[in-house]
């Protein structure tokens, strides 16, 4: 018997509960139970999240129409050209990957720790690839000024010492949600491979499907580990999306600003150029690092040529 019921007014009782795991575009892979599923959304809406625990009609064995998205807890967004996206939704904790080469960039960690700040999301840095030996004291050197705010720095080596990796890696991700994000190269899918063995398979899977064929990530997926704890591979990002943060939101972004905040001459101070500011009194005497307070000035900008 065909239902009554109009279209897109379906009753909760008919509708499943999963979790995305992956997302293309408005096409969304959604792990129910130990079933995976393609499901799209109504119309041209495209606000489901990696990590988005929703409800679904079914409409086939294996497919589905997202009707509804429950309650995030945290939400990650990556930008493309001036564009804020959903990167990540429900992570409880940023892993940035670096390694000791390729080199990495500041500007990617620090953008990293305020998206992790500003979504209330706990960041640690993980150094890997210590094997390759020649360049690192140079890189610990340059992750100082990270360990001194106060972010765990962890070291590693996914090819070199896996079993090392691991041991260490699993008590840090037992009962988190955890996204792994860094540049291109850094050994993110290196890492997860080690957690989740079948990993390699299932993006090659996923890859094959959408005719990509590249060794690097191409696309956010999230892996499911026991006890409700889980991993999220990401594709070596250009940038984080940053756009939607106001200033006030930015200046409490920046860890080592906030003992200084609301010491400023003026209660509206920007940080920027004000006579008696107390962050740009910091900066003179070293107790904010200058490469910290450009990127705050560089991301001010960047909101302000934004229109939300
Ligand atoms: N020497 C060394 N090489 C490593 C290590 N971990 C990963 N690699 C290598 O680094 C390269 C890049 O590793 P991936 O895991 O694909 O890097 P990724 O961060 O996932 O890169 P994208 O997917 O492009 O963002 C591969 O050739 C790995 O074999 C390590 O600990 N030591
Ligand atoms: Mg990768
Ligand atoms: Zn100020």
């Amino acid at each position: 018997m065909a239902s009554r019921r109009p279209q897109g007014a379906r009753q909760a009782s008919e509708l499943e509960a999963g979790i995305v795991i992956a997302a293309h575009g408005r096409h969304y892979l959604v792990q129910a139970g130990d079933q995976k599923l393609q499901c799209v959304t109504r119309g041209k809406k495209s606000d489901v999240s990696v990590g988005d625990r929703i409800r679904f009609a079914r409409t086939s064995p294996n497919q589905g129409v997202v009707e509804s998205i429950d309650e995030r807890s945290t939400l990650l967004y990556r930008s493309d050209q001036y564009k804020s996206k959903l990167l990540a939704a429900n992570v409880t904790q940023l892993f940035i990957v670096v390694a000791t080469e390729p080199g990495f960039t500041d500007d990617l960690v620090s953008r990293s720790l305020v998206a992790a700040e500003s979504a209330g999301v706990a960041a640690h840095l993980i150094l890997n690839k210590t094997d390759i030996v020649d360049a690192l004291p140079r890189t610990r050197e340059r992750l100082q000024v990270y360990s001194r705010l106060g972010y765990p720095v962890h070291e590693v080596s996914a090819t070199a010492a896996p079993e090392d990796t691991r041991a260490l890696f699993m008590p840090l991700l037992a009962g988190q949600s955890t996204i792994l994000i860094g540049q291109s190269g850094m050994g993110k899918s290196s890492i997860i491979n080690l957690i989740i063995p079948d990993a390699d398979i299932a993006v090659r899977e996923i890859s094959a499907a959408l005719d990509t064929g590249k060794h690097t990530t191409t696309f956010t997926r999230l892996y499911q580990m026991d006890e409700g704890a889980s991993i999220i591979d990401s594709p070596g990002f250009q940038e984080f999306g940053l756009y939607q943060l106001s200033e006030g939101m930015l200046e409490r972004a920046f860890r080592d600003f906030r003992p200084h905040l609301g010491h400023c001459r003026f209660y509206n101070c920007h940080h920027l150029t004000e006579p008696d500011c107390a962050v740009l009194a910091a900066v003179k005497t070293g107790e904010i690092a200058p490469m910290r307070h450009q990127l705050y000035a560089q991301l001010v900008h960047e909101s302000s040529q934004t229109l939300y």
